[in-house]
């Protein structure tokens, strides 16, 4: 856990996996489901919890936890709980494969994935990925995407960038000057510069974002925020500032619920995923920025038990 980030779900004490278990059997094997045992249980539980609540119900039962759950219920809710009690690793894998197996291919799950994880996680979810789906997630990558941007993508999801410095003490200023000729022609080179956004390390990117503004006089954020858009924009920025995850994912919050209709796999995947993050953080991101408390949002746009599982994992007390 970084402690320089607030998440809104935090190791709950005196913890113990075995009376967890039996109070969700009892939740379930009755006529109906009593939903807020298993929303108290299971949505107020870090991963490490629920993985350890997992094991205890088929010492006790011999029966697997999330098959006996999801049969109960159904809808979104069903969507938090079932990607709740799914091993991390595999439920990025199964988000990112609905993804490539779209028509549509949205990559924003795959911008966030792929530009804010280490090489070593990017390479759990790939070993994921291969046992689940038969098929290495670069090369479903490579089978269904196409142009620069996306090679950006295929080499991050290679796990090609590098996370230590680079050896040579100039080669951020080499990088600057070329980044500078790359953005700023009349057609930018892209090739060029998802070379550099796809494999260098943070700390190289940052000498090389001041180097550019000293030559320039313009900073890179600047440039990146005037001269590309959508998703690119977004991957360069993380990139770039991956510390400015908690604005990243308020936005992405706020698009998913502004307006007519909600987009539930992003709003249920950002806050599954976020919790045990920083989504203290992107709350008050949330607030500063639409003067609207995510949590008021959620509410707005969902309800029922779909609505009490959300607000339950963004750190809303019991009832
Ligand atoms: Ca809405």
């Amino acid at each position: 856990m970084n402690p320089n980030f607030n998440p809104s779900l935090k190791p709950v004490e005196n913890f113990d996996a075995y009376n967890d278990a039996e109070n969700l059997q009892n939740a379930i094997k009755g006529v109906g489901t009593d939903s807020k045992t298993l929303i108290n249980i299971l949505c107020r539980r870090t991963d490490d919890q629920r993985i350890k609540i997992v094991k205890a119900y088929s010492q006790l039962f011999n029966k697997n936890l999330q098959h006996e759950i999801i049969s109960g219920i159904t809808g979104n809710f069903q969507n938090v709980l079932f990607g709740l009690l799914t091993p991390k690793n595999e439920f990025y894998a199964n988000e990112i494969y609905e993804v490539l197996s779209s028509k549509s291919k949205i990559l924003d799950l795959i911008v966030d994935v792929l530009c804010l994880m280490t090489n070593k996680e990017i390479n759990d979810i790939s070993n994921a990925y291969q046992r689940l789906y038969d098929k290495s997630l670069e090369q479903h990558m490579r089978e269904q995407l196409s142009g620069h941007f996306e090679n950006m993508l295929i080499s991050l999801a290679e796990g090609k960038r590098i996370e230590n410095p680079m050896d040579e003490k100039n080669a951020f200023q080499v990088d600057a000057r070329l980044l500078k000729e790359a953005i700023n022609r009349i057609f930018k080179d892209e090739a060029k510069i998802v070379e550099v956004f796809g494999c260098r390390s943070t700390e190289h990117l940052k000498l090389m974002a001041k180097e550019y503004e000293a030559i320039k006089g313009v900073s890179l954020e600047d440039d990146i925020k005037s001269k590309f858009h959508g998703c690119f924009k977004d991957a360069l920025l993380l990139r770039l500032n991956p510390e400015s995850q908690c604005k990243h994912f308020s936005r992405r919050l706020h698009r998913s619920m502004a307006g007519i209709g909600t987009n539930d796999s992003t709003l249920i995947r950002i806050c599954i995923s976020r919790c045990e993050i920083d989504m203290n953080d992107i709350k008050a991101e949330f607030q500063s920025k639409f003067s609207e408390s995510l949590m008021s949002f959620i509410k707005g746009d969902t309800s029922g038990n779909y609505k009490k599982a959300l607000l339950a994992l963004c750190g809303e007390a019991t009832d």
